[in-house]
């Protein structure tokens, strides 16, 4: 027998909006993201309330992703790109801001995976979920990823 045309909706797949002052705006899947690179990382943070946990990660940079959408700087102009915002948001609300500089390999390569597996378990219908290798607190580890917003509008100042 064939494969049920149904079974997108019988077995849902998460979608992250990449949206913000981007070229190429997009919805990505977790199978869109194995399109990039793919990064291991295994990582131990502390939560304040369930104590310390390890997990392995796979993913792509959320660098390379993002690069990918034609963030609106001009790329050769390093000091161009310090306004950049990127707000991170799950599917339950909890959101968390990181600075452009702080993933950018000019200024804090921080290498912060956008994960597709954790423990060898996709994260598909879960959706993708953010891994900062440098933090030490469990919070800004965002789980089922909807949205990133990525905001350049600090250009006032100029
Ligand atoms: N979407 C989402 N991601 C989240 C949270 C949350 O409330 N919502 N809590 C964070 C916190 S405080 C920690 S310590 C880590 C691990 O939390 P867990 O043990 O509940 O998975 O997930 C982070 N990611
Ligand atoms: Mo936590």
């Amino acid at each position: 027998m064939s494969q049920p045309l149904t079974r997108r909706a019988a077995d849902p797949v998460a979608e992250l909006a990449l949206t913000g002052d981007l070229a190429r705006p997009a919805r990505l899947t977790v199978s869109d993201l194995l399109a990039w690179p793919q990064h291991r990382a295994r990582v131990s943070f502390e939560c304040a309330t369930s104590g310390v946990q390890h997990h392995g990660f796979t993913g792509p940079l959320l660098h390379d992703v993002l690069s990918a959408a034609g963030p609106a700087f001009d790329p050769a102009r390093r000091k161009d790109r310090l306004r950049f915002l990127i707000a991170v948001t799950g599917a339950d609300g909890h959101h968390a801001l990181l600075s452009w500089a702080e993933i950018d390999p000019d200024f804090g390569r921080a290498a912060v995976l956008l994960a597709v597996s954790i423990d060898d378990n996709p994260l598909d219908r879960a959706g993708p979920q953010l891994v900062l290798p440098q933090d030490r607190c469990g919070a800004r580890h965002i789980s089922g990823i909807n949205a990133v917003r990525v905001d350049g509008g600090y250009t006032s100042w100029t």
